[in-house]
């Protein structure tokens, strides 16, 4: 099991960080709704421990591109039914919202990390909250709004502008009082991106690890597989996932955000394996 240190130095220590993804909604894109029913999130989040996951990411607001925002008082009622048992299971949870109130909530419950997929941009009072309960934060990066974000993202740069991007929210963490040593970067694959534009980024996840924190990516089962290889379902992107996963370790990644626990860790020990001979 990893401890919140492992997470946090994982970026010198090279040790694969398996995060794995609870998404308590009942509409997401890649698993359909199906852990909307606590009994159904808690057993998926127990399948996903024993699999290896490191840590379970749970959320309330689905981001799918097109989705339209869940209030914080919904995600609250989505969350409460299922924190306490998941932080129960013996992992750190970290919580995937963009709003202070719901973080404040699950940290409570006994959640241990933030994840904002707005990086501190939609709610003024998210950074300041992780800064004061001395949580660490993962920074990630996305152009527009989940609403819009896919309309026609443009970029001159995208490794430069979203590196740079990245550079000034983990500023801004630290200037709302958040210890540089407990920020995560993220990419954010498929937030604002065609194509071209995240494979750009998962070619060069170098540059973001050069922010000297760790990075995290999130490429699992998601549409760009598709965009390549042809139109599979989202649970069919395993395959695609994998190379993406493996691809970012080699430029120095260490956290992956993925639905498949099992099959990435296993992919993961023997990259690492290979990586050490
Ligand atoms: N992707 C999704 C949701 N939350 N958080 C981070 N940090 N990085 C991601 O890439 C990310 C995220 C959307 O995927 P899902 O619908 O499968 O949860």
């Amino acid at each position: 099991m990893a401890t919140l240190d492992d997470i946090l130095t994982s970026h010198r220590t090279r040790r694969p960080i398996v995060v794995g993804v609870l998404n308590v909604t009942p509409d997401s894109f890649s698993d359909g709704g199906r852990f909307f029913e606590p009994d159904a999130a808690v057993a998926h989040g127990r399948a996903m421990v024993a699999a290896g996951a490191d840590v379970l990411d749970v959320g309330a607001e689905s981001t799918r591109p097109g989705s339209e925002r869940v209030d914080a008082d919904e995600q609250i009622r989505r969350l409460q039914t299922v924190l306490p048992d998941l932080v129960a299971l013996g992992v750190p949870v970290s919580i995937d919202t963009t709003a202070a109130a719901v973080a404040a909530v699950a940290l409570d419950a006994g959640a241990a990390i933030v994840n904002d997929v707005a990086a501190g941009r939609d709610d003024p009072a998210l950074l300041p909250l992780v800064a004061e309960r001395g949580a660490p934060v993962i920074l990630m990066h996305m152009l527009g709004h989940p609403k819009d974000m896919q309309a026609a993202p443009r970029y001159d740069d995208v490794v430069a502008e979203v590196r740079d991007f990245l550079a000034e929210r983990l500023d801004a963490a630290v200037a709302a009082g958040v210890e540089r040593e407990r920020c995560i970067v993220d990419p954010g694959i498929g937030f604002g991106k065609t194509l071209e534009h995240n494979l750009a980024l998962l070619a060069h996840v170098d540059a973001l690890a050069a922010l000297g924190v760790p990075v995290l990516v999130g490429p699992s089962r998601k549409r760009f597989i598709s965009a390549i290889v042809g139109d599979v379902a989202p649970d069919q992107r395993l395959g695609g996932t994998l190379a993406a996963v493996c691809a970012a370790y080699l430029q120095g990644a260490t956290l992956f955000r993925v639905h498949d626990v099992a099959v990435t860790r296993q992919a993961l020990a023997v990259l690492e394996a290979i990586a050490g001979a």
